[in-house]
C-alpha cells in the first residue's frame, strides 16, 4: 500500500483472495499507513471437519461458518455430521432433492470463499468387501460430483467386525483414487479416517494398521490422526509417532470445542495445547471439530485459523482476546466474562477456565477479599442483560440458555457471600 496504489500479488487464486482479505483488515483502521505485507499459510489444510454425533448443523448455519473461514483464510470444509443420514446409515443411497440442492448451495459458498468442501462418507459400519460395495460408492462419489463436490473422504472410525480391515480400508481407497479422483482428473486428493485414529487404541507393532496404511496407501492419500487420546493436543510426539508409521504428515483432527461427549457445556475458552513448531513437514494441517453450535464455536476456529496460520507466533490468550474483539465488539466486556467462565468440559479434555478469579475458603475469609469476589459477582449478574445488546443474533440465541444459568449463578454466590459477610 503506497499512496498512489494498492497492489495485491498471489501465489494462486486463493492467495490473492487472502491478499484481499488482508487489504480489508487494514483499510478497516482509523488510519491507513504504508505497508507492505508478505505473508504465507504454516499449514496447508486449516479449517473444521463437522465430524460430531447429535444435531447437524443447519443450512443457515453452515452459510453463516464459510464466510467465516473465508475471511480468516481458513481452506478446507470436510462435511461428515454423523448423525446425517446419508453420511452413514444410508450412505448407499442418493440425497433426496430438498437435500441435494442445499449441498450444491454449500459447494457454492464454500467456492466463494476459497473453501474446499469434502463430502466425507462412513461406510464402516454394514460394507461388504464386494465389487457390489465399491460400484455403490463410486455411484454415491459420482452424485456427489453432479451436485458440484470436488473433495472427499471415507471415514472408519467408531466401527467394529469387518469394516475396520486395514488391508480392505486401503484398497478402497486406491481403488476410488484409481477410478474416480484420477479419471475425473478435477478432484482433490483423498482423505481418510483410520479406525485406529488414535494412539489410544491403535496397535502400535509392525502388524499394526498404521503401518499396513504406510506400505499400501497411495502416497496422495491424507490420512487423519486425533493424538494420544481422542480428545488431545498436537504434540510433536504423537504427530512424529504417527507420521512414521503412515508414511506422510498426518491431517489432524482435533477434537476441540467438540461437546458431543459433554452436551450440558459451551466451550469459549482460548483455543492451547498445539505446538508452536508445527509445520508442513509435520503436518498436513488441522481441522477442528466443533460444537453442535456453529455460531459459539466461532470463537475457538477463530483462534485454530489464527494457529494454522502463523503457528511460530500463536498466543492463546492473546488470541482469544482478538477473536471476542471480533465476534462482538459491542459486547465484549460481557462476553469476554462469560467466556473466562465457560471453558472446562468437566470430563474429557479438561481446559482451565475461571483463571482471574481469586477465590477463598471459610477460614481464609477477609473484607477485603470478600469485597474483590463481591464486584465480580454483580458484573457477573449483569452479564444476560448486557449480553442482549449482541448484533450477532445467532450467537446469541445459542448461548442464551448458559447466559441465564450464569446470571443465576451470580446471584447464588451472591447470596452467599452475603451471608458470609454478615456472618
Ligand atoms: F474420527 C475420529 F477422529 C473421531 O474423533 N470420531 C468421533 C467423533 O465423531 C466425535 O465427535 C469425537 C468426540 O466425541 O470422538 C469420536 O467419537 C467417539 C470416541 C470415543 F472414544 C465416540 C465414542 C467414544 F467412546
Amino acid at each position: 500500500v503506497t499512496p498512489e496504489e494498492v497492489v495485491i500479488v498471489g501465489r494462486d487464486n486463493s492467495g490473492t483472495f487472502y491478499g484481499v482479505q488482508s487489504l480489508l483488515q487494514v483499510l478497516s483502521q482509523t488510519q491507513v499507513m504504508q505497508c507492505e505485507v508478505v505473508d504465507y499459510p504454516s499449514v496447508a489444510e486449516r479449517g473444521v471437519i463437522e465430524g460430531f454425533y447429535g444435531n447437524p448443523w443447519s443450512h443457515k448455519d453452515r452459510l453463516r461458518q464459510f464466510d467465516f473461514y473465508g475471511q480468516y483464510k481458513m481452506n478446507t470444509y470436510v462435511y461428515g455430521p454423523k448423525d446425517d443420514p446419508w453420511h452413514r446409515d444410508k450412505w448407499r443411497e442418493p440425497y433426496p432433492e430438498d437435500e441435494a440442492r442445499q449441498i450444491s448451495e454449500l459447494v457454492e459458498a464454500c467456492n466463494r470463499n476459497r473453501v474446499n468442501f469434502v463430502w466425507a462418507v462412513h461406510p464402516g459400519k454394514d460394507i461388504k468387501w464386494e465389487e457390489s460395495d465399491i460400484q455403490n460408492l463410486l455411484r454415491k462419489f459420482e452424485a456427489m460430483y453432479q451436485l458440484g463436490v470436488r473433495a472427499f473422504a471415507v471415514h472408519f472410525d467408531d466401527i467394529e467386525g469387518n469394516g475396520t480391515n486395514p488391508y480392505y480400508q486401503t484398497e478402497l481407497m486406491n481403488i476410488l483414487n484409481d477410478d474416480f479422483v484420477k479419471v475425473k482428473g478435477d478432484v482433490e486428493p483423498l482423505i481418510v479416517c483410520p479406525t485406529e485414529y488414535t494412539r489410544l487404541w491403535a496397535n502400535p507393532t509392525e502388524r499394526g494398521s498404521l503401518i499396513i496404511y504406510g506400505n499400501e496407501l497411495d502416497p496422495s492419500v491424507d490420512v487423519f490422526w486425533t493424538g494420544d487420546a481422542v480428545c488431545s493436543n498436537m504434540t510433536e510426539s504423537t504427530m512424529e509417532w504417527i507420521s512414521s508409521r503412515i508414511q506422510r504428515p498426518a491431517l489432524f483432527w482435533w477434537n476441540f470445542p467438540v461437546t458431543d461427549y459433554a452436551r450440558h457445556i459451551v466451550m469459549q475458552g482460548p483455543v492451547y495445547g498445539l505446538a508452536n513448531t508445527m509445520d508442513e513437514t509435520k503436518t498436513r494441517g488441522i481441522l477442528s471439530n466443533p460444537m453442535e453450535h456453529g455460531e459459539a464455536s466461532k470463537l475457538a476456529l477463530y483462534s485454530v485459523g489464527d494457529f494454522a496460520w502463523n503457528t511460530e507466533t500463536y498466543n492463546p490468550i492473546d488470541s482469544w482476546e482478538r477473536a471476542i474483539e471480533e465476534l462482538a465488539p459491542e459486547v465484549k466486556e460481557a462476553y469476554r466474562l462469560f467466556a473466562i467462565h465457560s471453558c472446562d468440559t468437566e470430563t474429557g479434555y479438561r481446559r482451565h477456565e475461571s483463571w482471574e478469579t481469586t477465590t477463598f475458603g471459610f477460614e481464609d475469609y477477609t473484607p477485603e477479599l470478600s469485597a474483590k469476589l463481591m464486584e465480580e459477582l454483580k458484573r457477573i449478574e449483569a452479564v444476560p442483560q448486557a449480553m442482549e445488546a449482541m448484533q450477532n443474533k445467532a450467537l446469541l440465541e445459542e448461548l442464551r440458555p448458559w447466559l441465564v444459568e450464569f446470571g443465576k449463578l451470580g446471584t447464588r454466590c451472591r447470596k452467599a457471600l452475603e451471608l458470609l459477610d454478615d456472618y
